[in-house]
């Protein structure tokens, strides 16, 4: 049986890295594959979202360097509703350096993401030293990385080639957990493939980004979770009412899959 066919709750018993047990008993304690992407200016407004869409989702997708009056107390009272609400959370950093660098970046500056990100992402293209870089940072923490193996936006140039080499990486890495990307890359071990891009309605924006929905992404390309964002807190939307909506199409779309 291929991953895609077995429920969330199989896979978290079979998983060998806690964190991805962790992130699929969440999900099947919760009813959710939907993760919202928290792409806010500020501190008030980043847990305000996160207090509104908290019970609803799996998974809070951070870009902690949008935030302009950021510090340590937004880690600690985001830390805080990541209790009350049962979610994890994932810093999308998109590391991109050397081996050496990432490791700085990572765990410490200003952001310190190993200390408070569940899950964080890298692009490969400096080779296999960035995940080492980046595993010996975050696997003493029990934290998890996932590689960009393809990417939403118009024109991406994460294909063929590029895409599989990811594959390759990430399974023979322990620390990787998973990719963000479309569809399900591999049957050699379970890992985890988080979609951005994701909209019911909308089909792009103005800068390149392109949606699709819930049912192409989770039921028929087999990932896992979706991430949504403005399709969630743009402008007059009812958050908490669109992060259900979100929630419920999601898990709808995972039910039809287990049942194909
Ligand atoms: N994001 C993408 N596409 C990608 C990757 C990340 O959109 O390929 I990797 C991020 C950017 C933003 C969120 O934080 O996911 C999508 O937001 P919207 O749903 O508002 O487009």
């Amino acid at each position: 049986v291929s991953f895609s066919q077995k429920t969330y709750a199989a896979r978290g018993q079979e998983h060998e890295h806690p964190l991805a047990k962790q992130l699929f008993a969440n999900m099947e304690r919760k009813k959710s594959n939907l993760s919202v992407a928290a792409d806010v200016a500020t501190k008030a407004e980043l847990l305000l979202l996160a207090d509104k869409v908290g019970p609803y989702i799996c998974v809070l997708k951070t870009h902690i360097d949008i935030v302009e009056d950021f510090d340590m107390d937004l880690v600690a009272q985001l830390q805080a509703l990541a209790e009350k609400h049962d979610f994890l959370i994932f810093e999308d950093r998109k590391f991109a350096d050397i081996g050496n660098t990432v490791k700085l970046q990572y765990g410490g500056g200003i952001y310190r993401i190993a200390d408070w990100a569940h899950f964080t992402n890298c692009h490969v293209i400096p080779g296999e030293g960035i995940i080492q870089g980046l595993a010996e940072v975050g696997m003493p923490k029990g934290r998890g990385l996932l590689l960009l193996a393809e990417m939403s936006s118009k024109g991406m140039l994460a294909t063929g080639a590029y895409t599989d080499k990811n594959v390759e990486m990430a399974v023979k890495n322990e620390f990787v957990v998973g990719f963000i990307g479309s569809r399900r890359f591999t049957e050699d071990r379970d890992l985890i493939t988080m979609t951005p891009g994701i909209g019911l309605h909308a089909s792009g924006d103005a800068l390149g980004q392109q949606y699709r929905t819930p049912e192409t992404i989770v039921t028929k390309n087999g990932s896992d979770i979706i991430i949504v964002g403005r399709g969630i807190y743009g402008p007059g939307k009812d958050v908490a009412a669109e992060a259900q909506r979100y929630r419920d199409a999601g898990w709808a779309a995972y039910e039809k899959r287990l049942a194909k």
